[in-house]
């Protein structure tokens, strides 16, 4: 019946959904894009003229000004339009990195200047200590604490380049070809030719200089794509920058692209892709597993990358933007960045080492944030749960079956007509009940708020939205723009005009607003929203999006600011759900589309994929390209959105799934029910030890989310990032460590495998997870095969690392708040082993207050008696949290009596048992250090050496050593 009413909604929307694949028609290509064609008609120009191509844009050296002695301002000609007046201004931030920024300088119109306020967490603060050297021929400034660093700007051509230790880092206009497109005139059309006139005038000619610019062919003026026409009232302005990294051969980074890790070639010899990476937040159907084309979200955010250094450029900019990339050798990477409209604002990154790179850019666009602990739980979702029996059945069948789950969700047929916040009264004739049913057996439930607002005069959120005049506005800026989604005609709040804000904020209040005015009073604090649509999907747009004509606040036309929008409704309805409740409790928000800055709005999820191995494999570098640009709470449909997966399959994306930060099942409407309940035996109970297992490994995820919100380094972190010496590793994208757990994964992704490759960085010992098996690195890195039949997971424990896990099976995480803890120690080679556990309310901010459990484990060679192995337990909540980066939300004071530890530590809360992987020899007893008491112990001795050839770990197993987690203690194993 859901199935059929769905698809009686409209003709349109089954245009766009029947297709059976991604239809490349729907979106441009760099040739069909008209500012794309010129700036890589520039790069053709340049490159057919080789050492004779300079660039045309100069500083002019007299105009050169320090202001206050730091920040460069520089005026910038370009020999093309020698009329024309550019600004330059370069300064370099306390941390060292430098922003570099281009504006045009009264110029016809102004660009958009806003992206950074959008995207960054504040204003950064510039370096007063840096001196800057400004010459007859360039200006330049040394610096670092060892004054290793160099930025050098060069008058004749403009040119900015990052030197560390005289090597060349970053090269900005190195091959020549920034250009700003100026505001220009729109030429008057020919008179209309009257009868006895001599022949019509001609149009101006394009600049034979700037002939890349090109003719009117070349969609200065108007731009048209399919049946849609883009009327482009200010004319062209695109911005074309290119950035070299001479000395680093490897990039990674602009998400959202369905592609390797490792940026493959779009330009040079046989590249990979024949189009450039695009940035253009699009709602893709069906899209192709490996592909440069744009895909719901975009982080102008690029790390290079080789033995020596990390370095990054962050490009703010919120328009269109395609990005080629060539290697002119393996050592060294070129880019060419062409942007429809804005300024320049430019971030040179320096690192010089992945963690730096990370705080640095942590302390432009903030950290991820500590996400509500239920959220780290497995999600169960599917479009739809079509009542509110459904959901009832649904949530008993996990209870009945003895599976743990956190959160059940409801995709748009919960509303009637898609008119969101609204039940259907037939189908959910009972919401608050049905919820508060979910939220008894200790559950969550998420709900979906689309951005599209049904055009219905009796649907209270577009009738106010309307009143306050915050809808979007089509060309010419008058009336609403109306537009063709899931409700049939619908507007769409503007959340650029501050005006909206108040008002999307009550919207989520659980309880009737004074004043009357409409609020979600059908609903609880124990839902959470799900924002889908949001690049904005629009079903008769073009490429399924807005005009970019249509008209924001503050006259900004949608091209200037496309992809914002999809940030700025997560970052509303975050703060929507963040006001709801006095105290206030962390919200959960998942969001299709993003920016940069969105990690500090919740979770992302990488869209439509489809039931297919490629797409399973391709979701895991997807994955980890999100976070290392920043967004780490990120995940893909478990199962695949599109299609039936076959009992392989899922166990698989559930094996996937579980680890990933954020783990959700999902399926579109058409497919068959997929719930793990359903599976039969062997696949249905993997399935169910999967999800026992991120259970168990909560700790872990919390522990490392903790870490990620102080410093911004990702939770899941490919080989260059944890060994960035090791070029073995910088293409290897299937496997991963997690935070700093210690924990190395590799989820299988292919078919009738039974065995795989797992490649060890370094000299130490890993530990297979479950078996104990021990393999062992080489300093020049190995590769080892390990089994990887259905039921296992290659996931390793490198030695040198304590793990904690919480093993008691529950219904939900919120059952396990006082469960005992196992502590994995997983001895290196040289019998030591580290770890953190990071614990609190996972509810409230009142960490923030100092509310929290901070513990180091550490494993050592007994200094005190000589003799075997100290395990012990101390409070690093007392140290100094002097990791965390500027602006970092968290950790900024700590209480040591406080109500949250004096909780678990009066309920008892304590290791249950410890796990001692590696010992060298059975030890003769095992007691508690402080009070001398003897602990019952089993040791199985292992079947080989930990030598160079590995072989199974001798494993310590300590029952019951009654230590509490919140107390200082230590464990000695003689
Ligand atoms: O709301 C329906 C779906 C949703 O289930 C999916 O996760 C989103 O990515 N939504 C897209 C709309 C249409 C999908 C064909």
């Amino acid at each position: 019946m859901w199935a059929r009413s769905f698809l009686g909604i409209v003709t349109l929307v089954l245009v766009v959904q029947d297709a059976a694949a991604f239809k490349a028609h729907d979106f441009k290509t760099c040739s069909q894009s008209g500012f794309c064609r010129r700036g890589r008609a520039l790069a053709q120009r340049a490159q057919e003229a080789k050492s004779s191509w300079t660039s045309p844009y100069s500083i002019e050296p007299t105009s050169v000004v320090l202001e206050e002695g730091a920040v460069v301002k520089a005026g910038v000609k370009s020999s093309l339009y020698p009329e024309i007046n550019f600004g330059l201004e370069v300064r370099i931030q306390e941390d060292g990195v430098v922003r570099v920024r281009m504006d045009e300088a009264s110029g016809l119109h102004k660009r958009y200047d806003e992206a950074a306020s959008w995207a960054l967490i504040s204003n950064p603060v510039t370096s007063r200590s840096v001196k800057w050297t400004v010459g007859k021929k360039d200006i330049r400034a040394v610096y670092g604490t060892k004054k290793d660093i160099e930025v050098v700007i060069s008058y004749q051509p403009l040119q900015v380049t990052l030197y560390r230790n005289g090597k060349e880092q970053v090269v900005v206009n190195g091959q020549g070809l920034l250009h700003m497109e100026h505001f220009r005139k729109k030429p008057e059309p020919p008179a209309p030719k009257t009868e006895g006139s001599e022949e019509q005038t001609v149009i101006e000619p394009p600049n034979p200089r700037a002939w890349f610019e090109g003719d009117k062919e070349d969609d200065l003026w108007e731009e048209t794509f399919g049946t849609w026409t883009d009327s482009k009232p200010k004319g062209p302005e695109s911005l074309s920058v290119d950035i070299n990294f001479p000395n680093h051969g490897f990039v990674y980074g602009i998400p959202q692209h369905a592609t390797r890790l490792a940026l493959p070639s779009t330009k040079g010899e046989s590249p990979t892709f024949t189009d450039p990476y695009r940035l253009y937040n699009a709602d893709v159907f069906e899209y192709l597993a490996s592909s440069p084309v744009s895909l719901y979200g975009s982080i102008p955010l690029m790390h290079a990358h080789s033995e020596d250094s990390t370095v990054a450029v962050f490009h703010l900019v919120g328009s269109e933007t395609w990005i080629d990339v060539s290697h002119d050798s393996e050592k060294s990477t070129q880019t060419h960045w062409v942007s429809e409209s804005g300024i320049l604002d430019l971030f040179i990154l320096p690192g010089p080492t992945p963690d730096e790179v990370f705080a640095q850019y942590a302390r432009l666009t903030g950290t991820p944030v500590l996400p509500a602990q239920f959220s780290l739980g497995y999600h169960q979702c599917r479009w739809n749960y079509v009542s509110s029996e459904d959901v009832r059945t649904v949530n008993k069948r996990f209870d009945e079956e003895d599976i743990p789950m956190d959160v059940l969700w409801l995709d748009i047929e919960y509303s009637p007509d898609h008119k969101y916040f609204i039940w259907n009264e037939k189908t959910f004739p009972d919401p608050v009940e049905m919820i508060n049913d979910v939220a008894a057996t200790g559950r969550k439930m998420v709900v979906i708020v689309d951005p599209h607002l049904k055009r219905d005069s009796s649907y209270p959120v577009f009738e106010k939205a309307k009143e306050l005049g915050v809808l979007v506005k089509p060309k010419g800026g008058e009336g609403e723009y109306e537009g063709w989604c899931w409700p049939g005609s619908s507007s769409w709040v503007d959340f650029f005009n501050p005006g909206a804000w108040d008002w999307w904020k009550s919207l989520f209040k659980p309880y009737q607003l004074e004043g009357g005015a409409w609020s979600w009073t059908q609903s609880t604090e124990d839902v959470h929203i799900w924002n889908d649509m949001n690049e904005p999907s629009v079903f008769n747009g073009p490429e399924i999006t807005m005009p970019k004509d249509n008209v924001h606040h503050g006259g900004w036309e949608h091209r200037d600011i496309h992809n914002i929008n999809g940030m700025l409704y997560s970052n509303l309805t975050w703060q929507a759900l963040a006001v709801r409740s006095d105290p206030p409790k962390r919200p959960f928000v998942l969001t299709r589309s993003f920016f940069a800055g969105s990690q500090r709005f919740g979770a992302m999820w990488t869209g439509d994929n489809l039931g297919t191995w490629e797409h399973m494999a391709v979701g895991v570098k997807m994955v980890l390209a999100n976070s290392i640009a920043g967004l780490s709470f990120a995940g893909s449909d478990v199962g695949g959105f599109f299609g039936n997966p076959d009992p392989e399959m899922l166990v698989r994306w559930y094996q996937v799934g579980a680890f990933a930060p954020f783990f959700r099942a999902h399926a579109h409407i058409d497919t068959k029910r997929r719930e793990p309940y359903l599976l039969a035996s062997p696949h249905k109970d993997i399935v169910y030890s999967i999800l026992r297992l991120r259970y168990a490994m909560l700790p872990v995820w919390y522990t490392a989310f903790r870490e990620t919100t102080v410093t911004g380094v990702p939770i899941l972190r490919p080989q260059y990032i944890v060994f960035p010496k090791d070029k073995n590793g910088f293409d290897i994208d299937d496997q991963y460590y997690i935070g700093s757990s210690g924990l190395l994964v590799k989820p299988v992704t292919q078919k009738d495998v039974t065995e795989t490759n797992v490649y060890l960085s370094d000299d130490q010992i890993y530990y297979d997870y479950f078996s104990f098996a021990t393999y062992r690195g080489t300093p020049k890195g190995k590769h080892i095969t390990v089994p990887a039949a259905l039921h296992q997971i290659p996931l390793f424990i490198r030695g040198g690392s304590i793990v904690s896990t919480r093993e008691r099976p529950r219904r939900a995480s919120s059952r396990m708040a006082y469960d005992p803890f196992t502590l994995r120690v997983a001895l290196s080679k040289d019998d030591t082993a580290k770890g953190d556990l990071y614990l609190d309310d996972g509810e409230t901010y009142t960490h923030q207050q100092g509310q929290y459990v901070w513990r180091q484990f550490v494993a050592e060679k007994n200094k005190k008696g000589g003799k075997g192995i100290r395990i012990s337990s101390t409070d690093l909540g007392k140290l100094k949290p002097t990791e965390a980066v500027e602006g970092a939300p968290g950790l900024t004071t700590y209480d040591p009596k406080n109500v949250y530890a004096k909780t678990l530590e009066d309920r008892n809360v304590r290791v249950e048992k410890f796990i001692v992987l590696g010992l060298k020899n059975k030890p003769k007893s095992v007691k508690v250090e402080e009070t001398g008491e003897e602990l019952a112990w089993d040791y199985i001795p292992g079947a080989a050496s930990t030598d160079k050839k590995g072989g199974m770990a001798a494993t310590l197993i300590i029952k019951d050593p009654k230590v509490k987690i919140t107390s200082d203690w230590s464990v000695l194993i003689l």
